[in-house]
């Protein structure tokens, strides 16, 4: 880091001594696992700076914006409409969640057999090791899983927290529901920043965030070329910064390394042998900084060039549409895209099937790995209709659970490397590719 933020933390009544752990944590992983991966684009050294200054200077950057009566909004979860709170002058900030270390000063609360993502954004905040939750205002939760649901109720007793309802049906009494809410929100989000939601601040912010999706959405296409010009896990980087860095600085930069991959693909220059067998994964959300399995996967030899999960292409994929005119139309467009992400959380979910297969279909992928978080109920159930679907679909899928400990992490890749032999093998005598695996 450039500058000693330690009064800034301080200020922030973040611990210290824990903080500091924290960070050596991060700065001991981070170069062996991203800077000293072999022929990496020169534009991830914007990336590289961002993590650099991780609980620095985009901190400070949210400070200063409430020095000048800004505000800042903290969330956990997709359906949040980030635009809405970027009309009225907020920063959206997606909030950690994705690591042990603040495990054990969650469960001193929660029960251990609860999703880590969740015991681990708890964690930060009762461990008073994240200033991005000190900086923020507000944290707007949602009722998608039980454990999020309740774990909002025990983050309320000690910080600010709003929880939207999601409806869990995709039909037409489900979607009144939903416009009703976002209205809710957005009267809520007026009156903490005392500014007034128009068509034409909602217009400039639907735009700021499509561009981030269009620039995103090049990004991971170009990933699908033979060979990948940039590694799984830098893409997967890339898609956990875009919740919390600046939103116009992000996509310059997003579109800047999209001009280096382009050349790459043209001159056919990449991270990965031309042969090597590329995956995807299907699942629960990457929060940072979990890049176990990418690791896992792409250590082996394998490339990973596809995410359908909420840090990745649930993220980006849709756009909202940008041409009506008035404020009402404008809330409709944002009701109608927010509600067409399909998570687990709703019932029948048959359209993330239909995302799951396409994705497979235009990357070019050779296997679907299924990866569930522990104790992530509404992922681990819906495995099965993943695996019924791509069975039929004759797609190969493995099914894997994990949480944030390293212990399983050999475990993981033997049966990774498993899977991809099975693959070359099936290739070799032809024919179908395999069925899936059994869910374990
Ligand atoms: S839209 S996936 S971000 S809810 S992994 S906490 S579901 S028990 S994160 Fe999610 Fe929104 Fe859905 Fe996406 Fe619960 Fe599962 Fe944990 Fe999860």
């Amino acid at each position: 880091m450039a500058e000693d933020y330690h009064k800034m933390w301080a200020d922030l009544g973040l611990d210290l001594k824990k903080h500091d752990q924290l960070l050596g944590v991060l700065n001991e992983f981070y170069p062996p696992l991203f800077m000293q991966q072999p022929n990496r684009p020169a534009g991830m050294g914007y990336f590289d700076f961002v993590i650099s200054e991780v609980h620095g200077l985009r901190v400070k950057e949210l400070l200063d914006h409430k020095a000048k009566g800004g505000k800042v909004f903290g969330t956990f979860c997709l359906y949040v409409p980030d635009e809405i709170i970027t009309a009225l002058g907020g920063i959206p900030v997606g909030l950690c969640a994705g690591t042990d270390f603040s495990i054990p000063d969650a469960e001193a609360t929660l029960p251990r057999n609860l999703c880590p993502l969740i015991k681990s954004f708890y964690g930060f905040k009762v461990g008073k090791v994240c200033p991005y939750i000190e900086a923020t205002d507000l944290v707007i939760g949602e009722t998608t899983c039980d454990g999020k649901k309740k774990s909002y109720e025990v983050l309320s007793e000690i910080h600010p927290t709003y929880v939207m309802e999601i409806p869990q049906k995709k039909n037409d009494e489900s979607f009144k529901l939903w416009k009703a809410e976002i209205a809710q929100f957005v009267k809520k989000a007026e009156g903490l920043t005392g500014k007034k939601l128009t068509a034409q601040n909602l217009k400039s912010a639907i735009q700021a965030h499509n561009g981030k999706r269009k620039a995103l959405q090049k990004l991971n296409a170009l990933r699908w070329a033979k060979p990948a010009p940039i590694s799984g896990k830098d893409a997967l980087l890339i898609s956990q910064i875009a919740f919390y860095d600046d939103l116009a600085r992000f996509t310059e930069s997003v579109n800047k390394l999209v001009v280096e991959l382009e050349a790459r693909v043209k001159a056919g220059k990449g991270v990965f042998p031309k042969e090597a067998t590329s995956l995807m994964i299907s699942g629960t959300p990457f929060a940072l900084p979990n890049w176990k399995l990418h690791h896992v996967i792409e250590s082996s030899g394998y490339p990973v060039i596809a995410e359908e999960s909420c840090v990745g292409s649930r993220y980006f994929t849709e756009l909202v549409d940008e041409s009506a005119g008035t404020l009402e139309g404008l809330l409709d467009a944002i009701a109608k895209r927010y509600f067409n992400i399909h998570c687990a959380c709703f019932t029948p979910n048959d359209e993330r099937m239909d995302d799951i297969v396409s994705l497979f279909q235009k990357s070019g992928s050779k296997g679907v790995i299924n990866y569930t978080l522990s104790f992530c109920t509404p992922y681990l159930v819906e495995s099965h209709a993943v695996k019924k679907r791509l069975d039929k679909e004759k797609i190969p899928m493995l099914n894997l659970e994990s949480d944030y400990g390293m212990g399983d992490m050999e475990q993981l890749k033997t049966r990774v490397q498993a899977f991809v032999e099975s693959l070359k093998s099936k290739g070799r005598r032809g024919g179908d590719p395999l069925p899936s695996s059994n869910p374990d």
